[in-house]
């Protein structure tokens, strides 16, 4: 078996897991059915946005897999958007880049950006050969999506701020019961492609979108407080100053939440922001108790 058969077969014993672990994690079926009656009701573009982190391509392709598999085998079609950050931090390190960040953001060179597009352009192709070969329909996007200008081409180089969305190959995809799999790349109106953090390009995603759902898929299953414990539910209406004041707090959580914050202030009351790990994402679309830490407003 090669690899990709492995993390396949893994995938689809995990696709038959989750279906167990959401059965035993509910009080009845018609808890189920009725969040699968909500999701169905909605227009398609409005179901769900899920950010994958390039750790969890990493390390969880096979439960990623199957979660996707899950949702497409109940009807249902996520937009999917990914990073590549330790995948970047590898294969430019092997070409003698030292890496630079400037608030949270890679300065990316001439020649870092060559590589970005290939790593970019591989972790897509990784995700969208994972869900076929689980007979899931999906459709990579690795561009296109993102129309966007430089950050501030003096400090960050070949970084972007997305101006506007393209939404017309995530349409073709979803009309096609296919899950669009859009990889984090910016371009400009020259056709020049520029590196676009992740995170900022889910949530000018989910701005364009409106989803109901936006989750957000990493290695730490949520937010974590001072005891590295998953927060169940953080209401920012009443507990936003409160979580603020913990001393616990630290400077990338903060940056997050603050983020979620923006987010959630230009959606809808009824959306909501979702962080957990992939083999749990059924168990927090499904069930009243979710999973992770779920974040309103
Ligand atoms: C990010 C894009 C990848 C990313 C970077 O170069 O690391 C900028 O910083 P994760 O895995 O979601 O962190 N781009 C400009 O964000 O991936």
């Amino acid at each position: 078996m090669n690899a990709l058969e492995n993390t396949m077969d893994t995938a689809k014993h995990n696709t038959r897991k989750t279906i167990v672990r959401l059965l035993s994690s509910m009080g009845s079926a018609k808890e189920i059915q009725q969040y699968l009656k909500r999701f169905s009701e909605l227009d398609a573009k409005r179901f769900a946005v899920v950010k994958v982190g390039g750790a969890v391509l990493r390390d969880e392709l096979a439960d990623l897999a199957s979660s996707l598999t899950f949702l497409q085998q109940v009807g249902l079609t996520p937009i999917v958007l990914h990073g590549a950050g330790p995948q970047l931090d590898e294969e430019l390190a092997a070409a003698g880049i030292v890496k630079q960040t400037v608030g949270g953001l890679r300065v990316t060179s001439p020649k870092a950006l060559g590589i970005v597009r290939r790593v970019f352009m591989q972790q897509n192709l990784k995700l969208v050969e994972a869900l076929q070969s689980m007979d899931t329909r999906a459709t990579a996007v690795p561009s296109g999506v993102f129309m966007a200008s430089y950050l501030d081409r003096e400090t960050l180089g070949l970084v972007g701020k997305v101006e506007s969305i393209n939404l017309a190959p995530i349409e073709a995809s979803l009309h096609a019961n296919s899950i669009p799999v859009i990889a984090s790349l910016g371009e400009t109106d020259e056709g020049q492609i520029l590196n676009v953090n992740a995170d900022v390009a889910a949530n000018e995603l989910v701005r364009a979108l409106q989803p109901y759902k936006i989750v957000f898929l990493t290695g730490t299953g949520g937010l974590l407080d001072g005891e590295g414990k998953v927060i169940d539910s953080i209401n920012l209406s009443t507990e936003f100053e409160q979580l603020m004041a913990q001393p616990w707090i630290n400077g990338g959580m903060r940056l997050k939440i603050e983020q979620i914050a923006d987010l959630l202030a230009d959606l809808p009351l009824t959306s909501s922001v979702s962080i957990t790990r992939p083999s749990e994402l059924a168990k927090e679309l499904f069930t009243h108790k979710g999973s992770g830490t779920l974040v309103r407003r």
